[in-house]
């Protein structure tokens, strides 16, 4: 019988901090396709897998973490949550809030999300505020308001976040049979890193379970974890915050992440790096992606395949291994970058008039 999937909290509960009694606000999150890179796959000699986030119901990886702290906010009683967002976290809090019948604040930085990140938030009826300053100003407002008014911090700041977070690593093992040899991603305020590692661990030990007692291990070993940054927005590289961030992905126009140390943990655990990616790198993995694997995603979600192509430039690329990078927002979300040609000028369209030889004659069929 055609089994359908439940949400990450219900198909992981055992792994996850909730029982019998928790409200689960779900809207069927996870899940999501790993798809085979043929292209990549091809380029590289090693088989390249896309876990593609943009499959989510709000179209990015927050809706994994959303869940569970939405439901943790319910749990508390809480009535209003509040986080700061460069536009993914905002559109998911905004639909998990409304779900759940609670109400939802965003900061957002002016100017500075994608249109249809903010057309989701407005949508799902947040109160959006857009703030006169860039995301670590945001979060920074978003934390102070949540220690003194009575609001709930949905930001990965937040625990729940990071838990519901690391179901995107079992998905990977559950559906490979194992750890893959290398994951990419892409990184801003660094939670998803963060998050990835702590599945890839708990999955390659015996797991204490709240809720099912010890669970055996999974997988017989953990990735390498490489991740990126924008160049212009690349704190951990640079080894300081960068107080203006700047980078054509805004999704990851953050200087000074919060789960940093977290971040360089994964790296220095698995043997892995963070590295920066230029916006022309980003773009031409966004290209990539379009128009070679069938993957549409937007730009901050290419960063880790842009790092793909960089250190198989530089012949640091593997053969005869397993690659997993997530992208991790859906292209509708920032769709202009698609009507960019490589060299910046706008796609323009081929118009005709309405005959089958005309048509014919601009699809060059004689
Ligand atoms: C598509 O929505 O920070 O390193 O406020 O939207 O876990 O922050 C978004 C981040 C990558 C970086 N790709 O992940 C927000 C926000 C996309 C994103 C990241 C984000 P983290």
């Amino acid at each position: 019988m055609a089994h359908q999937w439940r949400g990450v909290i219900r198909e992981y509960a055992s792994r996850l901090p909730v029982n019998e009694s928790t409200r689960v606000i779900t809207l069927g999150e996870g899940g999501t396709p790993l798809v085979l890179a043929p292209a990549l796959s091809a380029l590289t000699g090693s088989e390249v897998y896309l876990k593609v986030e943009g499959m989510n119901p709000t179209g990015s990886f927050k809706d994994r973490g959303m869940t569970m702290a939405i439901t943790a906010a319910v749990a508390a009683g809480t009535e209003a949550v509040v986080c700061a967002s460069t536009g993914n976290t905002s559109a998911s809090a905004a639909a998990y809030a409304t779900q759940a019948g609670i109400k939802c604040a965003v900061l957002v930085p002016d100017g500075k999300i994608a249109m249809g990140k903010l057309s989701q938030a407005i949508a799902h009826g947040a109160e959006l505020l857009q703030v006169n300053g860039n995301f670590d100003n945001c979060l920074d407002v978003a934390r102070k308001l949540s220690e003194n008014y009575p609001v709930f911090l949905v930001n990965s700041v937040n625990p729940a976040r990071i838990e519901g977070q690391k179901t995107g690593a079992f998905e990977v093992v559950d559906f490979l049979g194992d750890a893959p040899d290398y994951h990419l991603l892409p990184v801003g305020n660094a939670g998803n890193i963060t998050a990835y590692w702590k599945g890839y661990r708990e999955y390659s030990e015996p797991y204490e379970s709240e809720t099912a007692g010890t669970l055996p291990a999974v997988s017989t070993k953990r990735p390498v974890m490489w991740g990126f940054q924008a160049a212009g927005s690349a704190p951990i590289v640079a080894g300081h915050p960068i107080t203006e961030p700047d980078t054509i992905a805004t999704a990851i126009r953050i200087g000074n992440p919060a789960s940093w140390a977290q971040a360089e943990a994964a790296r220095d655990e698995s043997g892995g790096l963070i590295d920066a990616v230029t916006d022309e790198e980003i773009l031409e993995a966004h290209r990539w992606l379009s128009s070679r694997e069938g993957v549409f995603v937007e730009p901050a979600s290419a960063a880790g395949v842009a790092g793909l192509l960089k250190y198989h430039a530089a012949g640091q690329v593997p053969s005869g291994k397993k690659i997993v990078i997530t992208v991790t927002g859906h292209g509708l979300k920032d769709p202009q970058w698609a009507l960019r040609n490589a060299d910046g000028s706008d796609v323009t369209p081929t118009k005709v008039d309405f005959d089958v030889v005309s048509v014919a004659d601009a699809l060059g069929l004689a």
